[in-house]
């Protein structure tokens, strides 16, 4: 659900600023990461890729070769309040977005075009969250 994507989204984020260096992931292009679910963010850059890869290793969600790590990001999800209710589905729509992008070597490139096309099918999936709603329980975390 988008409440549950909302805190997800809201202590993923914290680990932006630790990686913003590492990535080069310049602030003009993201301030805070809740904008990643913005309408008019396009997620389009390949240090954003990069940060995300980042950001994802401080979590342990991805194998060395950057792929998701299936158990890791069902467990992730799952522990948030009513993680059971988005995790296999999380772990579904991103596992399929991998597979479209598969040919790509760049691991950052790769990476922000599964983001983008995840960021689409959660809406499409009605799961992606209103910025508002990241706010929201921000501060919990
Ligand atoms: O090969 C795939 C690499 C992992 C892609 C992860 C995409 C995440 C998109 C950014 C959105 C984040 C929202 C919540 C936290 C996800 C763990």
């Amino acid at each position: 659900t988008a409440e549950v994507m909302s805190h997800v989204t809201a202590h993923f984020g914290k680990a932006l600023e630790e990686c913003r260096e590492e990535s080069g992931l310049s602030t003009e292009v993201l301030e805070e990461f809740k904008h990643f679910w913005s309408e008019d963010f396009e997620v389009v850059d390949r240090e954003l890729g990069c940060a995300i890869i980042c950001m994802s290793n401080k979590f342990s969600l991805l194998h060395d070769d950057t792929r998701i790590h299936q158990l890791n990001m069902h467990d992730y999800v799952k522990s948030f309040p009513n993680g059971e209710l988005l995790s296999a589905k999380m772990v579904e729509l991103l596992h399929n977005c991998e597979k479209q992008y598969d040919d790509i070597s760049d691991d950052c490139s790769r990476t922000v075009k599964v983001a983008a096309c995840f960021k689409r099918d959660a809406k499409n999936e009605g799961i992606a969250p209103e910025v508002a709603m990241i706010e929201a329980v921000i501060e919990r975390y």
